[in-house]
């Protein structure tokens, strides 16, 4: 496969002014007529005319009305063009019906939905598929639907025949269509400068009862955006519509959005309080495209994070601004701990905007959109907060309209600020996870921290330089009282020196308060210090980690000597969980253990091989000291935090919630799954109702409950996909991967839907002992279903590959297990692109 290079962009020979597209709709045989105007660009020097196209059949091509002769390949097609403006008009064909990989127009459940990020769009006609090629689109529907939509307002609608402009210039990767028998949930909302705009949620009949939640959240985020960034909504309608066959969460298409049903859905009775959160975040992160990546986009692929990471960053923003910011701080850097640091230390290791590529559909990584936000996260830090949105504005006023760069992203801040960002701008381009080395040492009335930053070496990035790392940081009394409130110190060389003077004993420092920045933190900070900072560190985050760190010790004492558990850390967790002075949500966090796939990260990093099986029964052996510790506080924490007033999927009914079930899973460890049983049985939520089911499974009591939730939720697909996931999250390490071959085989089963397919296996590459039983049989069952799905959907066969991203972790036979299926997987004749790309870099 061909690699492209960040180095060689060259602009498109040709500006185009104006798209017209007409769609006469068929499932198998649906035409679509453009014409486009395009004119030779003054600032391209290459005037090739090379239009993509895929899977297209060309029914007619002429240009000025002139039939023309075309030079086709599988990726496109030329032609001899005029050095003057010219109108260039195609029909082509394809079968939407058939278009399983869910790119470019395909069909779910009888409706017509379009995805074209990244480079869905040269699927549906022949076009310059690329972002910095941008117009306005002018598009006719024909077909015998209720719903015919597409991007901008509607000009004319009548039946079977819809009519809609944009006026924004877009790149076509925004492009959108939906045709089918769709019911609205609608409302308005007016902008801060007075306009009206319509609201539409899509959605198949049955589920309207799921969408005010999603309306809501949609509002929220219109006007948070308007008061927080200044930014206002640009045309008169905005619609949603929820798709079931979908290869991510949602897409930002310009005033048509298209979502997951997953990501939209909603009612207390169907979705957790986590899906509700996750809901209002991904609505929110597709609304604020509309400013940053819609009006300001992005010049080429490689620019990805130009969009995402400033989105999903303010996502963040929005979601603490609306729940609790600790929470959502924390619970954000547990996903960049499990996601990104991985793929930043393992064989995918790529900088925040990559220099190559092979299928840009992988680059849809943990590292551009996480690790993109953070690197926000830090540039604020560094400037402040009145820069940062004095820079804000600034780049929305130059750049409006513009395809951007990550250089013109960075000059606003430098013209605002007059600082130079050259050093910052590695947080852009080198892979891997810098390390940041603390050593400590306190003498008469001064305390000095040396601070040494090392990234490893990768293929990504052979010779890594010293980066702007922004250390938040205060020190606390010997008495719990902070003595320097925080402060941001900027490491910049390899190694600095801070002295902190006038201290009356020696404080316990509290570093990298709120995770300043995506570093590993390489301090040997004694566990009573640790334990002074469970206690009384006043930034929550910093608390939090000192209490994971502990549980972290703690869960490798057992499983390399069998040390008992520390009491003294146990009696500091004891009193943060029962501090009602504190958000429940928070305590619930505290509770939570480092993940085990984590503790195998710990135990290679330190140059052991872990062994998931002894992770797994510590990791059981550590609940089970929990469940014994707090044995006098569980039914009086699991009473105090039930709810009783109506439900809300708001913050502080969510964190009780949490509480409680944290609660209700130590009792069962504790007292079986009574008192499970009996919040299964008045549930009215499915917070409630799925977690104790999962005491249940996990008590050995599941088969019962397991049906009846299947009888009474068969017919409701986002459910469903619950219960097949949670069937493997819940089974012994030795029945994993029967569990999902089982599941498999159900009738319910169909691997065709990326969330049914996630649901089984993401839940098996998600299970740590179960995906890494001595026997292999995970691997190779994902193995089998990664050959069977390449074929039909190469995006999210090849996501899903990144299950094997840290095999190297392992010993030599599971190495062995897993590079076989690896090999088995990448000898198969005609391998997607997407996926031989991914198992290449993987094997490395
Ligand atoms: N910008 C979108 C990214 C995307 C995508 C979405 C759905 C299906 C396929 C996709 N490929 C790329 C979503 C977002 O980040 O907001
Ligand atoms: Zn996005």
């Amino acid at each position: 496969p061909k690699t492209v290079y960040l180095a060689d962009y060259t602009p498109f020979g040709f500006i185009v002014d104006k798209v017209d597209l007409t769609f006469d709709l068929a499932p198998n045989a649906t035409r679509v007529k453009s014409r486009i105007a395009f004119r030779p660009n003054p600032d391209a020097k290459d005037r090739t005319f090379f239009l993509h196209g895929e899977n297209l059949k060309l029914i007619s091509a002429r240009i000025d009305g002139e039939p023309v002769n075309t030079e086709q390949t599988d990726e496109g097609l030329t032609c001899a063009v005029p050095d003057a403006p010219f109108i260039w008009e195609a029909e082509v064909e394809i079968d939407p019906a058939n278009n399983t990989a869910l790119e470019g127009l395909y069909m779910s459940n009888g409706m017509y939905c379009t995805q074209c990020e990244a480079e869905g769009f040269r699927k549906i006609t022949y076009y310059p598929d690329r972002p910095d090629v941008m117009a306005t689109f002018d598009v006719t529907i024909n077909g015998p639907h209720p719903v015919l939509l597409s991007n901008g307002n509607p000009i004319e609608t009548s039946e079977h025949r819809a009519k809609w402009h944009d006026p924004h210039p877009k790149p076509a990767y925004l492009f959108a269509l939906v045709a089918g028998d769709l019911v609205a949930h609608s409302d308005s909302f007016t902008t801060m400068s007075g306009k009206h705009v319509d609201l539409n949620l899509y959605v198949r009949p049955g589920d309207e009862g799921k969408c005010a939640f999603g309306m809501e959240a949609l509002k929220k985020s219109m006007k948070w955006d308007e008061d927080v960034y200044g930014r206002e909504y640009d045309l008169d309608l905005f619609n949603i519509v929820a798709v079931d066959d979908f290869n991510m969460g949602a897409m930002e298409n310009k005033g048509l959005n298209i979502f997951n049903s997953s990501a939209v859905l909603a009612s207390p009775e169907t979705s957790t309080d986590m899906n509700f959160e996750r809901i209002e975040a991904i609505i929110a992160h597709e609304y604020f495209h509309n400013w940053t990546g819609n009006r300001i986009t992005c010049r080429d692929w490689f620019q990805l994070c130009l969009k995402e990471g400033l989105t999903v960053f303010r996502d963040a923003q929005f979601t603490s601004d609306m729940r609790s910011a600790p929470v959502k701080r924390i619970s954000d850097v547990i996903d960049l701990r499990a996601r990104q640091f991985p793929e930043d230390q393992g064989p995918l290791a790529h900088p925040v905007r990559p220099e190559s590529f092979q299928e840009i559909n992988n680059f849809y990584t943990a590292t551009v959109y996480e690790k993109g936000a953070e690197v926000i996260g830090m540039l604020k830090t560094l400037v402040g907060d009145e820069a940062y949105y004095k820079a804000l504005d600034l780049y929305f006023t130059r750049h409006d309209g513009d395809a951007a760069t990550i250089e013109d992203w960075l000059k606003v801040f430098e013209d605002t600020t007059g600082r130079y960002l050259t050093q910052f701008k590695r947080w852009y381009s080198q892979a891997g996870t810098p390390r940041v080395k603390v050593e400590e040492s306190f003498e008469l009335d001064e305390l000095t921290l040396t601070l040494t930053q090392h990234t490893p070496p990768s293929t990504a990035t052979p010779d890594p330089k010293p980066q702007v790392i922004p250390i938040a940081l205060g020190l606390i009394g010997p008495d719990g009282t902070e003595v320097l409130e925080t402060q941001t110190v900027e490491l910049h060389e390899e190694t600095q020196i801070f002295r902190f003077t006038s201290l009356e004993g020696r404080p316990v420092p509290s570093i990298l308060r709120g995770f300043s920045a995506p570093v590993v933190l390489e301090y040997d900070q004694s566990d009573a210090d640790r334990a002074h900072l469970l206690a009384h560190d006043n930034d929550p985050f910093n608390r939090w980690e000192a209490g994971r760190t502990l549980a972290r010790k703690a869960l490798l004492g057992i499983i390399e000597t069998a040390t008992p558990v520390d009491k003294a850390y146990l009696d500091g967790l004891r009193a943060v969980v029962t501090d009602d002075s504190l958000d429940p949500a928070y305590r619930a966090l505290m509770l939570g253990l480092p993940s085990q796939s984590d503790l195998a990260n710990t135990l290679h990093e330190a140059g052991k091989t872990p062994d998931p099986a002894a992770i797994y029964d510590a990791t059981e052996s550590m609940r089970d000291i929990l469940a014994s510790h707090l044995k006098d506080d569980l039914h009086a924490l699991y009473t105090a935090n039930q709810v009783t007033e109506p439900y809300q999927p708001d913050a502080e009914q969510s964190g009780k919630r949490a509480l409680a079930n944290a609660m209700l899973s130590l009792i069962t460890r504790a007292e079986g799954a009574g008192l499970a049983a009996k919040q299964y049985a008045s549930a009215d939520n499915m917070t409630q109702q799925l977690a104790a089911l999962a005491c249940d499974i996990r008590a050995g009591q599941g088969d019962g409950m397991l049906a009846r939730f299947e009888e009474q939720w068969k017919d409701d697909r986002l459910v469903m996909d619950k219960w097949f996931g949670l069937q493997v999250m819940e089974a012994e390490p030795e029945d994993a991967a029967a569990t999902a071959e089982r599941l498999t085989k159900h009738p319910a089963f169909n691997h065709k839907n990326p969330n049914r397919f996630r649901a089984v296996f993401g839940a098996l590459a998600a299970h740590h002992a179960g995906f890494h039983h001595a026997s292999g049989a995970a691997y190779t069952l994902l193995a089998d279903w990664l050959i069977t799905l390449d074929p039909l959907n190469p995006q999210t066969t090849a996501r899903m590959c990144s299950a094997f991203q840290t095999w190297k972790r392992y010993d030599a036979d599971r190495q062995a297990k897993i590079k076989a299926e690896l090999t088995r997987i990448l000898d198969t004749p005609d391998l997607s692109r997407d996926t031989t790309e991914m198992l290449t870099r993987i094997i490395g």
